[in-house]
């Protein structure tokens, strides 16, 4: 592993990946909400917070928009990522190479696996490809670890989520992003077995800043290193309270209450 604490992905230990991706893994209609989050300008300025680690976006993002923001964002490379047009068994096409994203300016990477897909044997030989290349840059990887496939029950059952975080460990993942559980207890065994590997939660669909916040807290308090979030952040019209109160949860310990009302 990486001396994660010392990378650019992480602010004491912790991580708040900004991700920007939607507009290849679900297409425009994520923007519908709020128009000007179609802008990736807008998303690279919300990730300027003092609380976001990083952005993570696709290389086409990268290429066009990044230019402008490298002194003031961290660049997480998504290298893989397919459009929800595709209507096939779970599985994520490789669109830039490690080499690339690292000249481009990224300090991370970030790839999809879909454990249980019946694409799992090749996504995998893909993941470990990439992440031996980020060893060599030093560059943190992350695992978007997503138990999915047609024959798969209960893809998103705590222990389903527990066994994608120990795929992350198992697989040389720096840090683990899993589906939120549903619990603190559950999230701290999630967190228990993914061992030196880090966990984070993925956002999922917009809710209550309550609600969302308080998932956010059990994950720290569980022991978690944060998450990597996007709709939760681009789908609000005050993208910079949310991330407020995110930097209070996240890095200072506060409840959700004390986050809110600041
Ligand atoms: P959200 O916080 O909006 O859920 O984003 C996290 C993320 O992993 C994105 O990187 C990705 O585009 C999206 O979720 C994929 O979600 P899913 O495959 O579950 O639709």
């Amino acid at each position: 592993m990486i001396p994660i604490d010392d990378s650019p992905l992480t602010r004491d230990g912790k991580v708040l990946i900004l991700a920007y991706d939607h507009g290849l893994e679900h297409g425009p209609v994520d923007f519908e909400d709020v128009p000007e989050s179609a802008n990736p300008e807008h998303v690279f300025d919300v990730a300027t917070h003092d609380a976001v680690t990083s952005i993570a976006v696709q290389k086409g993002i990268a290429e066009a928009y990044y230019p402008s923001y490298e002194d003031d964002v961290n660049l997480l490379a998504k290298l893989n990522g397919t459009s929800n047009l595709w209507r096939g068994e779970p599985d994520s096409a490789v669109n830039w190479s490690v080499d690339y994203a690292h000249e481009v300016g990224a300090d991370s990477i970030g790839f999809t696996v879909y454990g249980g897909s019946n694409n799992e044997i090749e996504m995998v030989e893909e993941w470990r490809e990439a992440q031996e290349k980020a060893r060599d840059y030093g560059m943190a990887s992350v695992m978007w670890s997503y138990p999915r496939g047609q024959g798969l029950r209960n893809a998103n059952t705590p222990d389903s989520i527990a066994y994608s975080a120990r795929l992350g460990l198992e697989l040389g993942a720096d840090v683990a992003k899993v589906k939120y559980p549903g619990s603190k207890e559950a999230m701290e065994e999630t967190v228990r077995v993914a061992g030196k590997t880090k966990v984070v939660m993925s956002g999922g669909s917009k809710r209550s800043d309550e609600e969302f916040l308080s998932n956010v807290k059990s994950v720290i308090d569980a022991g978690g290193a944060g998450l990597a979030v996007g709709r939760n952040i681009f789908q609000r019209e005050n993208p910079e309270r949310i991330l407020d109160a995110l930097e209070k949860v996240i890095f200072e310990e506060s409840t959700v209450e004390e986050a809110l009302d600041a």
